[in-house]
């Protein structure tokens, strides 16, 4: 296993910190809010999973990457899709089901998707996009454009059988995938304890496979994307898959219906007072490089742009009925000589 170290520290910039800081914000933001008009406004219907506590894992691995790369992941997908760039209006848009939402009111909160900027979902199924993922980097190989594909899941999709067919086949034909487990230590109710034969998920997720594998706090923001940055050269240089544990947290239960009941308080509390967030921010603020106005203004920014996509997401309508027939199947396109 490539052993990385928690001190060392990638050359960012002031500039992409602060977009990197500000894009955390905003998925906190979004899911705050969003929960709101989930439960008081009943405004959102259907699953609803929180990235709360997660958010260094997206922000920092996509950050790593070029706009022209793909990235696909499970159900609790709104951090990922706004790391990705997708606008706070068509995510708050699909959550109320209307047709200016990302997938046009049709996927809700697990199915976001942004084809142009290479987000490929949002997907239910534990561990059904891993094989997605292979077919999406079998393509770019294919094509030979240099673009690798970043596939997220959690703990509990390693224990799916479909997984490490993909894991093989991949590393057989040296696809350009990177792969991050999210261990977030509970694949709903059970903690990884009670779920896997070892503890160290590169030893089921990698090893097997001869892929390089990273075991790294995943909310060490940048760590997480100095990994990913070398895990992408290693993909894009034609040496196949690379598979990065990135340890974390999530604050909720498993979905908006779920108390969180089976786990200790303590152990929610002492993630909490870690918020990494909050750590980053005063990160920034031991550099300098951010005072305490400054992240005023930025939270308040964030609100601003959050409170501007509900009001986007309730004036728009809904879909008319007859599109529920729309975008069932697709036209094949069958490549000429
Ligand atoms: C094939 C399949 N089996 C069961 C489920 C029900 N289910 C939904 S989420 C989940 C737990 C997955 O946990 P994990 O992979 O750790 O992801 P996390 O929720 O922690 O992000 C299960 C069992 C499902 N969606 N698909
Ligand atoms: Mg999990």
């Amino acid at each position: 296993m490539v052993q990385a170290q928690t001190e060392v520290k990638p050359n960012v910039t002031r500039a992409q910190a602060l977009i990197w800081l500000r894009q955390m914000m905003l998925i906190r933001r979004f899911e705050e809010r969003a929960e709101m008009l989930y439960q008081k406004g009943n405004k959102i219907g259907g699953f609803f999973h929180q990235y709360s506590g997660q958010e260094p894992v997206a922000v920092g691995s996509i950050g790593a990457l070029r706009d022209d790369d793909y990235v696909i992941t499970a159900y609790r997908d709104h951090g990922h899709a706004l790391a990705r760039g997708m606008s706070a209006k068509a995510g708050m848009a699909e959550l109320l089901g209307k047709a200016s939402g990302c997938s046009k009111g049709k996927g809700g909160s697990m199915h976001f998707f942004d084809a142009e900027k290479g987000f490929l979902g949002g997907h239910a199924i534990v561990g059904g996009h891993i094989p997605l993922a292979a077919g999406v980097a079998f393509a770019s190989k294919y094509r030979g454009d240099g673009r690798v594909c970043i596939c997220y899941f959690g703990d509990g999709a390693i224990n799916q059988g479909p997984v490490h067919e993909a894991f093989n086949m991949a590393a057989m034909w040296k696809l350009p995938v990177i792969y991050v487990v999210e261990n977030n230590l509970y694949a709903m109710g059970t903690s990884l304890s009670r779920s896997s034969s070892v503890l160290d998920l590169t030893i089921r997720g990698a090893t097997p496979y001869g892929m390089p594998a990273y075991q790294i706090n995943g909310n060490d923001l940048e760590l997480m994307a100095e990994t990913t940055r070398e895990a992408a050269a290693h993909a894009r240089s034609g040496e196949g898959p690379v598979f990065i544990e990135a340890q974390t947290y999530r604050y909720k239960g498993h979905s908006i219906s779920d108390p969180g009941k089976y786990r200790h308080k303590e152990e929610l509390d002492e993630a909490i007072r870690n918020d990494p967030i909050i750590v980053y921010q005063n990160v920034l603020k031991d550099r300098g490089w951010l005072s305490d106005e400054a992240i005023d203004d930025l939270w308040q920014s964030v609100k601003d742009e959050i409170e501007e996509a509900i009001a986007f997401a309730e004036e728009s309508e809904p879909l008319p009925l007859d599109a529920l027939y729309e975008d069932i199947t697709t036209t094949p396109h069958i490549p000429q000589e």
